[in-house]
């Protein structure tokens, strides 16, 4: 059989449900539905990821296969690029119209037609490799994968369970091992003897105070983290005292069931099943553990939130302050990057008094990554924990050949280097992070409530709200989505509540992951922020 027939089987075999086609749409993080839905989408980005790969001479692109904080029905599937990150944005407009093909025939012609377009040679070879998190219909949408790389003749790597950062991670080391700019081993092995040297390195003649408490969501962080710890010094050794919570992959269901970052995030609570006690440092990861976010309950039992926005400003102030103790404070341009869901008091503190500068970027790791590649070291997050520090080539080649001048330098240089290493430079990992936030505790003898001191957060509350056509909502070019292009009305109705506060900040933007919009509010007071969200809630509905 010839491609064409081949790629058709394989269509025919995965059909997409009628009503849906014409709907699908590659989004902030790939396709996300209802799992029972997503079959030939799947197969079709199978077919894409080998077109990808292809038009890159043979260079491997990865699938991942995962939902993240979204409910266990849903799943979702998104494209990675040979260094790690996320697929580059012209070809996500090619994603959506393959999911879109209405026949197995109009298919084989969209992708002909892709190949011509794109000047593909078919004949190239195509590698990709894939992962998926623990939800119960990932081997399934991974069969429909397989059938398409198969009919495209791609070879390919099945990384089986892994975290979505741990799949970027392979992707990059795939491509550039044995080149100078090799990344790591391409192993799950690989991956924890990194992070563990890591860790080891930068927290020389430094011990961690107290445990650290993790909820991996009952997703695949929980395994994973396991593992990782294995590879790290035990806490007799000055190592962490990791106590994992909600583990348990075994049970589909239970998958960011009142538990996980998105949870702690959104609803500005510990999970209830947390038995922490005051002042434990407590942290959540996300299903597929590129989310994280640390909180702690203070001395009156009030829960204390240490978000994307936290994680950030505490990483850029610690680099920053590494950087200048290393003799290399203006070799090194350090700058953060945010959406327009960070808090405003993290925005001004790291303007006023870390005195860097800061881009707001779109929703979307993607804008945020790339905005952070302008700086030598680019610290970005959002605000729900999403987030890592990228350090430029140059960046990298000044901290690995500095020569230091006294131990002080030396040392610092030395923990600059060994972060280098912990922070996973393709994408947002919970691991990463987290293990990078307890380095910086630790470094500087701060207990949550000290890491919380920096600056107050202005009241804010995120709610979402169903509506009947999320895109019907467009946003304006050149504001960071803080303003709506359509319905002019609404954002005209909006403009005139968010007036009525004081201090009120208030947007409107469709989501890119569920048929929603979200509605983000900060106001003086936390009765106010919720007065105002629920204002605008009602104006968007
Ligand atoms: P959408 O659904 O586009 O708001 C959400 C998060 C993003 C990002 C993606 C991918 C918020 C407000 N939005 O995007 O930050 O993480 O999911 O997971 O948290
Ligand atoms: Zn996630």
């Amino acid at each position: 059989m010839g491609y064409e027939d081949e790629i058709k089987a394989g269509s025919a075999k995965h059909a997409p449900p009628a009503d849906l086609v014409g709907k699908f749409q590659y989004g902030t993080a790939g396709f996300r539905m209802k799992a029972k839905d997503l079959d030939a989408v799947v197969y079709r980005v199978g077919l894409l990821a080998a077109l990808r790969s292809k038009k890159l001479n043979g260079q491997t692109v990865g699938v991942m296969i995962t939902a993240s904080h979204n409910p266990p029905e849903d799943n979702g599937v998104k494209l990675v690029d040979p260094m790690g990150e996320m697929l580059e944005s012209s070809w996500e407009a090619y994603a959506t119209s393959l999911a879109n093909a209405d026949s197995d025939q109009q298919l084989v012609d969209w992708y002909n037609n892709l190949a011509k377009n794109l000047r593909i040679n078919l004949d190239a070879p195509a590698k990709v490799i894939y992962a998926r998190d623990t939800r119960a219909s990932g081997s399934r949408l991974v069969g429909c994968l397989q059938d398409a790389l198969s009919a495209t003749g791609a070879q390919y790597t099945d990384f089986k369970l892994a975290t979505t950062p741990q799949l970027h991670y392979y992707v990059r080391c795939t491509n550039t091992k044995g080149t100078q700019d090799e990344y790591g081993e391409p192993t799950e092995k690989g991956y924890y003897e990194k992070l563990g040297a890591a860790f080891k390195q930068a927290m020389e003649h430094h011990k961690t105070s107290g445990g650290l408490v993790v909820d991996c969501a009952n997703g695949v962080g929980g395994p994973k983290l396991r593992e990782l710890v294995k590879y790290l010094p035990t806490a007799a050794e000055g190592g962490i005292d990791i106590k994992i919570v909600n583990d348990d992959v075994h049970k589909p269901d239970t998958l960011n069931s009142s538990c996980g970052a998105d949870y702690v995030k959104v609803n500005q609570r510990a999970p209830p099943s947390s038995k922490a006690g005051a002042n434990d440092r407590c942290c959540s990861l996300d299903g597929d553990a590129d989310r994280i976010v640390f909180y702690f309950l203070d001395e009156k039992n009030t829960f204390r939130l240490l978000d994307g926005d936290r994680i950030a400003t505490l990483a850029a102030s610690f680099i920053g302050d590494l950087a200048r103790q290393a003799g290399l404070g203006d070799k090194l341009n350090v700058g953060v990057v945010q959406t327009a869901y960070a808090n405003g008091a993290a925005t001004m503190y790291v303007e006023n008094n870390l005195k860097l500068p800061v881009i707001c970027t779109p929703t979307g790791v993607k804008h945020l990554h790339h905005a952070a590649t302008r700086f030598d070291v680019g610290v970005y997050f959002e605000a729900n924990g999403h987030g890592t520090v990228v350090f430029s080539p140059s960046a990298l080649k000044t901290i690995h050949t500095c020569q230091p001048e006294s131990p002080a330098q030396a040392d610092a240089l030395s923990t600059l280097g060994a972060l280098t290493d912990l922070i996973n430079q393709t994408v947002g990992d919970a691991l990463s992070d987290m293990l990078l936030v307890e380095v910086i505790l630790a470094h500087k003898h701060y207990r949550c409530a000290d890491w919380l001191s920096s600056y107050t957060d202005l009241p804010n509350r995120l709610l979402k709200v169903e509506v009947p056509d999320r895109n019907q909502f467009q946003t304006q070019e050149g504001t960071a989505e803080r303003k709506l292009a359509q319905p002019q009305r609404i954002q005209d109705e909006i403009d005139k509540m968010v007036a009525k506060f004081s201090n009120g900040r208030s947007f409107a933007r469709a989501s890119g992951t569920e048929n929603a919009v979200r509605v983000y509010a900060e106001a003086n007071t936390r009765a106010e922020a919720d007065d105002l969200a629920a204002n605008v809630a009602a104006i968007v509905k």
